[in-house]
């Protein structure tokens, strides 16, 4: 097939899945074109069967806000005219999703039927979607989707509790490369940050406040009191300075590394003991997902599509959201030395059933489905 995939093309979790599904897709033969602002993030290798086509939106003194729905609406129509695309699947639904279908409407006009899918991710139904500003457009569009998919049961059972959606939609989990995502040796790494062989505990997010990173400081706190251990913290983003000036006010600023925003966060990943992920709302988890395939188990939050992810006694603990004292008790539990390998092992299992080469078969035959009923 000919594919055009539209997402977020920095880092976050919409725009990796795109990014990881379009290159799959491409080394099974579809032709897979991006249409982004600017290059995706892990879009860094050379496929004959990728394309990348730049949506570059005009300056003009008269906008206050640059009109990117429009720029990129017009260029799905020129891509998917001249590409001789059969199919549309944007992640996000704003304003990927509308500016879609306003690109389907224009290509009527020259006698182009283009199905479109929608895949929804969490932020854009959770936290922004249903925003007053932006529900009529949300609920348009997901309607006027040909497809609809969603990443976990339960996004699928909030779209439809916070929007009046008529449409069916399908759930199609986050997956993983266990090609790339995988235990690697990194001795060297694990001396450098843990030389007295501390047990190092691990978080990676884009630092905004559904992450709850002050819980991840919280439960480190109790943890380091009885253990010898690390907290490493990757990524960056707006709760960064606050978090800094907790860990001073806790006196745990030498056991805590900021390491900002990795590419090959499988390289810390792969020293690392303990993922810890405590949010207010998480439609997936993706980033527990990648730690569980280097072998890490999870404490985690129950929120949204976690315990779809991480199961219970299994793969880690899930505590109620904010429950500090249940996150630590199962933490100190997990690490406990006669515990973690059977741990470790049993997060890399949970992790494999996530495989790509599980979950790209139910976009494909998801897409055919939707090209031969629309
Ligand atoms: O987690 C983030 O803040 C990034 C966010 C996004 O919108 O890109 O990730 C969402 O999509 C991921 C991929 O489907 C999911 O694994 C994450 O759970 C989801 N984040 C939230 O629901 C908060």
């Amino acid at each position: 097939m000919k594919i055009g995939i539209v997402c977020y093309p920095t880092f976050g979790g919409s725009g990796v899945v795109a990014t990881e599904l379009g290159k799959a897709l491409a080394k099974e033969g579809h032709q897979v074109h991006f249409i982004t602002y600017t290059q995706p993030a892990r879009l860094d290798f050379f496929n004959e069967n990728v394309f990348y086509h730049e949506v570059s939106i005009p300056t003009y003194p008269l906008f206050q806000y640059a009109p990117y729905e429009l720029a990129l609406a017009s260029k799905m129509v020129n891509v998917v005219r001249y590409e001789q695309l059969d199919l549309l699947h944007v992640h996000y639904a704003i304003p990927h999703a509308s500016a879609a279908y306003m690109a389907k409407q224009i290509l009527k006009t020259y006698g182009i039927h283009i199905p479109v899918v929608t895949t929804l991710h969490g932020t854009d139904i959770t936290l922004v979607g249903k925003d007053a500003s932006f529900e009529p457009v949300v609920t348009f569009s997901i309607n006027q989707s040909d497809g609809v998919t969603a990443v976990s049961d339960d996004l699928k059972k909030s779209t439809y509790q916070q929007f009046e959606i008529t449409r069916e939609i399908e759930v199609i989990p986050n997956f993983i490369d266990l090609e790339r995502f995988k235990k690697q040796k990194k001795e060297h790494f694990k001396m450098a940050i843990a030389p007295n062989n501390e047990k190092i505990l691990i978080h990676t997010s884009n630092f905004r406040k559904v992450k709850r990173i002050e819980d991840v400081v919280k439960v480190f706190a109790e943890v380091h009191k009885q253990i010898p251990s690390k907290l490493l913290l990757v990524g960056d983003g707006p709760e960064r300075a606050g978090i800094e000036r907790m860990c001073r006010q806790l006196d745990i600023a030498d056991a805590v590394r900021f390491l900002g925003k990795l590419d090959a966060v499988e390289e810390v990943l792969s020293v690392s003991d303990l993922f810890i992920m405590p949010s207010e709302k998480e439609s997936f988890g993706l980033a527990a997902l990648e730690a569980m395939a280097c072998e890490i188990p999870v404490i985690s939050s129950n929120a949204g599509g976690l315990p779809e992810l991480n199961v219970n006694g299994v793969s880690g603990f899930l505590s109620p959201v904010g429950d500090i004292d249940d996150m630590v008790k199962n933490a100190l539990f997990v690490l406990k030395d006669e515990n973690l390998p059977t741990f470790k092992k049993q997060a890399k299992e949970r992790a494999a059933e996530f495989d790509i080469s599980t979950i790209l078969p139910k976009y494909e035959s998801y897409y055919q489905r939707i090209v031969e009923e629309s």
